[in-house]
């Protein structure tokens, strides 16, 4: 049976309420797997005996984690030594959880417009300016896909959108509003074949998610988010940390579980990626657990060995569950504009990548993005995150999204 995570439709408020008033059940927790030396065949540990834990009654606040930008993208070709690769400190993340998570007080649309404010503002100021007490020419339609375009929204759907502006408007006056409205239908079009929610399929113990994407594009933190929704929806997961790459990773994972009432599976810094993996899976497995969310390293894209690591863990998870992982999402930072284009092409030639996930569309002037990944790469997006907390990812849903980014209400 397919339980569709994301695809309920219920009035705003009530699906805040059922979401936060939703009992976790009681989880259990797996030590984590000691460290043992790289192992290019990993093979199945016998676990340690699964103590019982009380979760925590309410959600502290996600980690305050410093991420510099994702770097540009550059050829696969260019592969660099793994020694090389800077190592970002982030040990300062906080271990003990302290304050109560903050949940959200206004409506989905109301936060999600606020996240996308400022890509709206950019757009609905740019609109005003060319079509206050205008005719629609072809002077303002060349001003028009000029603006599509520094938004973000790529050359094909600029063209496209406003194409069809002509096709029903051309000589008239039009007014900004007008424009807005157009607009905002054209961008829902686009976007709304690809607003898929993310499928868990019940039957599978566990549904595997490998979850890979540039550094900071919040592979970690769409992790801990997705665990929680799932959490709260009766669902048993485990993490899998294999981002092994860096010590403040494991944590940060760690403290994910914490919070979200999930075992982590988690070896030293340095231990094998693919081994860790493989010893996660045969262990969700033996549990039983309804979903097994793995986290993997960023710097992916210009580290041959690193990308060679990927593709290596999928291999092996095969070994265990062939038709693993059933789900391969990729994280894209909003922030980045048409640099994401590049870390699709990268990541779906690497794996097999079944779905994105857009973070960072708070705070981005280039939400105009999604459109132009739609209109290309034509995947699934399941979700989008527009905040840092635990509460704030959501499914993508193409109307609300459309008429957020063209600054208009949600009626
Ligand atoms: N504003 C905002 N910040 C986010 C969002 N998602 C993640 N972040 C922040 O982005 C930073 C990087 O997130 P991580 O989850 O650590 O990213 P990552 O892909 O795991 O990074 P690496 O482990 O270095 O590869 C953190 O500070 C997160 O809190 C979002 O939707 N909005
Ligand atoms: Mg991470």
């Amino acid at each position: 049976m397919i339980l569709r995570w994301f695809g309920r439709k219920k009035p705003e408020e009530q699906a805040r309420k059922d979401e936060t008033t939703a009992p976790l059940p009681e989880p259990v927790v797996q030590e984590p797997i000691v460290q043992e030396p790289p192992v290019p065949e990993p093979v199945a540990e016998e676990p340690p005996p699964v103590p019982e834990v009380v979760p925590e009654p309410e959600l502290p606040p996600p980690p305050a984690v410093e991420t510099p930008p994702p770097p540009p993208i550059a050829p696969p070709s260019e592969p660099e030594e793994r020694e090389d690769t800077p190592e970002i400190v982030r040990d300062d993340l906080p271990v003990a959880l302290t304050a109560e998570e903050e949940k959200p007080k206004k409506g989905w649309f109301a936060r999600l417009k606020d996240g996308l404010s400022k890509s709206s503002s950019k757009l609905t100021e740019g609109i005003s300016g060319i079509f206050t007490k205008r005719k629609l020419d072809d002077e303002a339609l060349e001003e028009l896909e000029e603006l599509l375009i520094t938004a973000d929204l790529g050359p094909t759907t600029a063209a496209k959108v406003t194409a069809e502006l002509a096709r029903t408007r051309f000589g008239k006056e039009v007014s900004p509003e007008e424009v807005k409205a157009t607009l905002a239908a054209e961008v829902a079009k686009i976007v709304g074949p690809v607003a898929k929610p993310l499928e868990i399929d019940a039957a599978l113990k566990p549904h595997v998610i490998l979850v890979v994407g540039v550094n900071g594009t919040g592979k970690t933190t769409t992790i801990g988010k997705l665990a929680r929704q799932f959490r709260a929806e009766g669902k048993t997961v485990m993490l899998a940390a294999g981002d092994t790459f860096r010590a403040a990773a494991v944590s940060q994972l760690k403290i994910w579980g914490e919070r979200t009432g999930c075992p982590v599976i988690s070896r030293d810094t340095g231990a094998d990626a693919a081994g860790l993996a493989f010893d996660a899976l045969e262990e969700a497995r033996r549990q039983g657990v309804d979903i097994l969310l793995i986290d993997t390293a960023g710097r992916l894209q210009n580290k041959a060995g690193l990308m060679e690591e990927l593709r290596k863990i999928v291999r092996v998870i095969k070994k265990v569950d062939e038709s693993a992982p059933h789900t391969t999402l990729l994280t894209l930072d909003a922030t980045t504009g048409q640099n994401a284009h590049n870390q699709v092409e990268v990541f779906r030639d690497m794996v097999n990548v079944s779905g994105l996930i857009l973070t960072k569309l708070d705070g981005s002037a280039r939400g105009g993005v999604l459109v132009s990944l739609a209109e290309r790469f034509k995947l699934p997006v399941h979700a989008i995150g527009i905040g840092e907390g635990v509460y704030d990812l959501r499914p993508f849903d193409a109307d609300q999204f459309a008429k957020s980014l063209m600054g208009l209400p949600s009626q």
